[in-house]
Parts: structure tokens; sequence; C-alpha cells
């Protein structure tokens, strides 16, 4: 496989997940010769099989020496780099690449890429639905679930939008997107970073080679050392460079986009997200009215501040996506005006993240707060009148008996599911199921 006129047939694979059986479709196609590994000791191996039946697979523990044999490395997102197998091959000059350095090197369509601690799927699924509206063959790809190799398999395409996460973008290196954001930084995967700084500076590798930047206006974490940067933010705008909101509308500029009451999604967060959409759409052409248009029909994903169908009388609120402080924060910003109590149900696996930005809105706005998962005890620091739940249902049993008519019920747990469930869906869906209400993905 010829990459930057250098040729390359000894590539590893590491993680044998979506990404690695993507990459390894990829490399089989272009015939080069691959080993798989895979630090599990026990994996099926049907599909890996399947996909490349005569490429070696190591399991288990990796070898520096080993992987130093290879030319590059392909990590998968969930294998820290800094491991020192990993590092012993760099040193040796292996290269360390993940899948989205390879789709770099092949792909010859436009690419938005998209990151941030919170509101990457929704902006991405909205500026999906905003090409495909505006009559432009567009695909998601990316950490929201279509590994970027696979995208590449389907010539028809026109707009790829990229929803990158921090791990895919360590092993990023030479992507040029035609439009790139950071969102917003609030402490996440803690465990996997030295502090915030470096998460942050892991975020912002999205605008290295990029064509244009949109930043935050009001979060300093997510601004571009770049000549071509564009803006959003809650404020007025005041020049053409920026976005905004004013007198309850968006604005480019001076110029009104639309009343904020047409926009389907609900809450302030998701005005930034429509702010966002618009902006990177308009870098890569499309036109602003059929936009305008997708806003007043797209309604937003589940799973993220959806409302659960009950008969009681109570708002119970679905934000299991809320993995991570900055998201409940933003979930409590969009509660502020309610009249009855507010009852929350948080916890988890905190990530090693600070939850101490919690303890003045939960003093202020929460009424009873329930917590489940591993990390319970962080959240009795931030508001010692914690109640413990030891199963979603019974901490929908303990908010149900507390709660009265035209109260609110949240589930933001502001904390990763994999201590108690499969993934973040599967415990919102235990949380709907223990409301007893009907709901539809
Ligand atoms: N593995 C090892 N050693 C390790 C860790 C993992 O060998 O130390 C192996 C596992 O045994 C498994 C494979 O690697 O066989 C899994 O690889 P992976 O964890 O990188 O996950 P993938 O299945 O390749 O999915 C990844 C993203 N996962 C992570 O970043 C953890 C998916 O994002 C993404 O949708 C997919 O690539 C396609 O691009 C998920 C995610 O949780 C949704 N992302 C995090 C988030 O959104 O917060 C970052
Ligand atoms: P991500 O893909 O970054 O995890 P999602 O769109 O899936 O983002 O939303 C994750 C969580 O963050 C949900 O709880 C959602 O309500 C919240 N959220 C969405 N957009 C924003 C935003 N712009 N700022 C803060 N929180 C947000």
């Amino acid at each position: 496989m010829l990459i930057n006129g250098q040729e390359y047939n000894n590539i590893a694979v590491l993680g044998l997940g979506l990404t690695g059986c993507s990459c390894a479709r990829f490399l089989a196609k272009h015939t080069v010769d691959i080993a798989l590994y895979d630090t599990r000791t026990e994996l099926d191996l049907t599909r890996v099989k399947e996909i490349a039946p005569n490429a070696p697979v190591t399991l288990g523990a990796l070898s520096g020496d080993r992987l130093s044999e290879h030319q590059i490395l392909l990590v998968s997102p969930g294998i820290a780099i800094d491991s020192p197998a990993i590092e012993q091959a760099k040193q040796a000059g292996t290269l360390i690449w993940g899948d989205v350095e390879l789709f770099a090197h092949f792909v010859n369509k436009p690419v938005v890429g998209i990151t941030g601690s919170n509101g990457k799927t929704t902006v991405t699924t909205l500026l999906t639905q905003m090409g495909n509206d505006a009559g432009v063959k567009t695909l998601a790809i990316g950490n929201i679930g279509v590994p970027v190799l696979d995208g590449l398999a389907d010539p028809c395409v026109e707009l790829f939008i990229m929803e990158l996460s921090s791990f895919q973008l360590e092993t990023t290196h030479s992507l040029a997107l035609n439009a790139a954001t950071v969102l917003n930084v609030t402490d996440d995967h803690m465990d996997r970073y030295h502090d915030l700084a470096h998460y942050a500076n892991t975020k912002r590798r999205i605008y290295n080679h990029s064509s244009a930047q949109l930043i935050n206006r009001q979060d300093l974490l997510t601004q571009a050392a770049a000549n071509n940067v564009i803006s959003f933010g809650s404020d007025k705008p005041t020049t053409d460079k920026q976005y905004g909101i004013f007198d309850d509308a968006l604005y480019h500029g001076e110029q009104r986009i639309m009343s904020t009451r047409d926009i389907a999604m609900v809450g302030q967060h998701n005005y930034l997200n429509a702010l966002s959409a618009l902006a990177l759409g308009e870098k890569v052409g499309l036109p602003i009215a059929s936009m305008v248009e997708t806003l007043h029909q797209f309604s937003g994903l589940a799973h993220r501040c959806a409302r659960v169908a009950s008969a009681d009388g109570i708002c119970w609120l679905n934000d299991s996506k809320a993995t991570n402080v900055g998201a409940t924060l933003a979930a409590l910003t969009g509660l502020k005006k309610i009249t009855g109590q507010l009852i929350v149900i948080a916890g988890g696996d905190a990530k090693g993240g600070d939850l101490t930005p919690l303890a003045q809105p939960f003093a202020a706005q929460v009424d009873y707060l329930i917590v489940i998962g591993k990390d319970k005890q962080l959240f009795h620091k931030i508001y010692p009148s914690a109640y413990f739940a030891s199963s979603m249902s019974e901490a929908v049993a303990m908010a149900a008996n507390h709660a009265k008519s035209g109260d609110t019920v949240l589930l933001s747990p502001s904390c990763a599911s994999i201590d108690m469930f499969e993934n973040y869906m599967a415990r919102g869906q235990a949380f709907i199921d223990a409301v007893g209400g009907n709901y539809d993905e």
C-alpha cells in the first residue's frame, strides 16, 4: 500500500472491536500483510477470521519487541498509546496511527470534524440530516458508531460528518478537515489524561490542518490558534465571523436566522448545538434555508433529556447519555424554570472525574438526590443528604414515593454506566422500564 510515496506492507491492528475489524477489512482489500492483536486472552475470532482468514492473531499482553517489527500500528481508540509496549515500538520507529489517520490518506471528499465533551453525537446527527435534506449525500462516521474506513466503502457519499473522540485524535496526525469544531471542554475521561489541559490539548488536535475552525466563544479551552476562526456562543454576535443568540433568536452576525421557538430540540444547550451545525454547514456550502427547515423538524436524540411517557403527572426525564458533569450541568440549566420539586437520579463510574462543579447547582436546584453505582460515595461528599439505591428500579421507586404530580424526576448520571449496565442505552432503558412508560427509540 502506497502512502505519501512510501510502500507499507507490514501493518499491525491493535484491538479487534469495531475499529480493528474495519481496519482489517480495509487492509485486506489493499492486499497488505497484517497482524492482529488484542489484549483480551479470550475472544471469539469468528468475525475476524471471516475478514482476514490468513492474518496471525495474538491475544494477551502486548510485546514491545513484536510490535516493533511492524511499520505501522493501527491502534483502536480504547487502547491507551502510552502503554510500554506501544511506546517501545514508537521509539523503534514504528508509526502509531489510528483508523482516522489511515482514512485521512485515502479520503477525497469533504469532511467536517466534530469533537467536544458534550453534544458531539447531537451535532453530528443534526448536520448529517441537514446535508441529506439539502440533497447532498451525507454520511455520519467515527465515534458515533460507524468506523471511518467503512464510510469510504460507499463511493456515492458526497460529504462526511465525522464525530471524533479525544482517543481517536491521539493517533490522528494529518487529517485536513474542511471545517472543524471543539464544541466545549469539561472534565471527562480523566482516567486516561493527566489533567484537563492534557485532555483539551488532545481535543484541539482536530484544528491541525483544518480549513476553518469553529470555536465556542464562552469556552477558552476550545480556542484555536489558526487563521480562519469563526465562533458560536449564547451572547449576541458582533461580527460576521460570529454566530450567537439574541432576543430569543439565532443570529449570524447581524443576520437573524430563526426564532429559538421554532427549533424542535429543547434546551439552551441544544440552541448552541443548532448554531454549531449552522456554522459548520455554511462552511461546506449547505443552503441556510434548507438547514433552518431541518431545525424545524429535528427533535433530538433518545437518552438526552428525553421525556418518558407516564400517566402519573410526574415529568420523568431520561438523560442517561449524561456521562460527565458538563452534561448534567446543561440539563440543570434547562430545568431552572420548573415549578415543582426536582428529584435527580445520578451515579455510576465517575471515570476519575471531579464532581465538585455539581455541588452548588445541586444545592440550589435539587430537592432530593438518589445515587446508584460504584462511585456513590463521591456524591455524598458534594450532597450530604443523598440517598443510595442499589438498582435503577429501586432508585425509580424511591423517586416515585417522593414525587407528587407536577414534580420532575431527572436521570442524569454524570457518570459512565459500565459498572452496572452494558452501555448508556441499557441504563436509559432500565429507567424507562422502571417508570413503566412506553417509549420508542
Ligand atoms: N482492547 C484491547 N486492549 C485494551 C482495550 C481494548 O485489546 O486495552 C480491545 C478489546 O478487547 C476489544 C477492542 O479493543 O476487542 C475494542 O476496541 P475499542 O475499545 O477501541 O472499541 P471499538 O469497538 O473499536 O469502538 C471504537 C470506539 N470505542 C472507544 O473509543 C472505547 C467507539 O466509541 C466508536 O463508535 C467506534 O470505535 C467506531 O469509531 C464508543 C465510545 O464509548 C461509542 N467512545 C467514547 C465516548 O464516546 O466517550 C470515547
Ligand atoms: P456526546 O456525543 O458528546 O456524548 P450527545 O449529543 O450524545 O454528546 O449528548 C450527551 C449529553 O450531553 C446529553 O446528556 C446531552 O443532553 C448533553 N449535551 C448535548 N449537547 C450539549 C452541549 N452543547 N453542552 C452541554 N451538554 C450537552
